[in-house]
């Protein structure tokens, strides 16, 4: 058991190498500071520039002032970490998928090219090996290869996918999702919604539309909202939870490409300031490269 934790860890470790690099480099700089003023400030802007965030940065150096009386660098760290570990300890709350609820029903949202679709793809590859019925919905009828992309996935998976003509509506496509996954007695239904439409307020009264077309057909439903966010986007990603979670509701965050060239820092922002719970993050293309969301396993990857 030890061991695989401990291998879980490397093996993010492994993935989160750039983030970590990123993230460190500029701590470790402000770490050589030589009065502990001087330390905290290059801290405040090293954390704003790895993506914390002005607020979340102040908050976490304030913190660290009020408990930190020398200049100890090993010691500052381990405050740093404990910090952020506190922060992200908070929205660690792993999806769980009720039994209660057949289907279960997960709707994925999120802006163009965020890595929705591979999402789903990986969540649909994780659900149907632990043994569930998995269903796919093609709600995105708006981008011309999303329902090739999305049937890909389930030809992968081995799951149906529940599809119109491109260019139809999307919300007939959850209605018949709903009615199929219902008659076959399916476990978990995902739907893949549009991140792009004409305009920003186009997406959000479409998303809000198949929303409600869920709640008719099954009240209670959607049981998660999952915001898909791509961590290399930095604070945009903070104003897109903003955004999506006034509008729609969001219950969930899968935050993805965190293998990449993202600062990680975003992570720290989001938990702090939202208060969403993160449930997954992506750190690669394939199946594999979806992690339940782990704040210790994080933090001791990521500092
Ligand atoms: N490195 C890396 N790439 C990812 C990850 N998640 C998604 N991607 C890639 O990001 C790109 C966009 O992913 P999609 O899943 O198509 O994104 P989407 O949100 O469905 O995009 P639209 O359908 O255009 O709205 C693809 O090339 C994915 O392979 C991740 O965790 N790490
Ligand atoms: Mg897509």
């Amino acid at each position: 058991m030890l061991s695989r934790i401990k291998s879980g860890i490397t093996g993010l470790k492994a993935k989160l190498t750039r983030t970590h690099n990123a993230i460190m480099g500029s701590v470790e700089a402000a770490l050589t500071g030589s009065s502990r003023e001087e330390i905290l400030g290059a801290l405040e802007e090293a954390l704003i520039t790895s993506d914390v965030g002005v607020k979340t940065a102040s908050e976490i150096v304030d913190g660290l002032r009020a408990v930190m009386a020398g200049r100890d660098e090993e010691k500052l760290k381990g405050c740093l970490k404990s910090a952020i570990y506190n922060i992200l300890k908070q929205v660690e709350r792993p999806l769980e998928i009720g039994v209660n609820q057949k289907p279960f029903v997960l709707m994925a949202l999120g802006v163009n090219g965020v890595g929705k679709t591979t999402t789903i793809g990986k969540l649909a590859a994780r659900y149907s090996s632990s043994g569930k019925s998995v269903m796919l919905a093609a709600g995105d009828t708006f981008r011309s290869a999303a329902i090739e992309q999305l049937e890909l996935w389930g030809g992968r998976v081995g799951c149906p996918v529940i599809k119109q003509a491109h260019g139809g509506d999307p919300g007939a496509v959850v209605f018949d999702a709903i009615r199929a996954a219902r008659a076959r007695g399916t476990d978990v239904l995902i739907l893949d919604t549009a991140g792009r439409l004409h305009t920003k307020s186009n997406l959000m009264a479409e998303l809000k539309k198949i929303k409600r077309v869920i709640d008719r057909e099954m009240p209670g439903a959607p049981h998660e909202n999952l915001l898909v966010l791509d961590a290399s986007t930095g604070q945009n990603a903070l104003n897109q939870a903003r955004m999506f979670n006034e509008a729609i509701g969001v219950t969930g965050i899968a935050l993805t490409k965190l293998d990449g060239t993202a600062k990680g820092g975003i992570i720290i922002a989001i938990a702090n300031e939202l208060k969403i719970p993160i449930r997954f993050i992506g750190v690669g293309e394939t199946a594999d490269d979806l992690k339940d969301f782990n704040a210790g396993e994080f933090v001791d990857a990521l500092i």
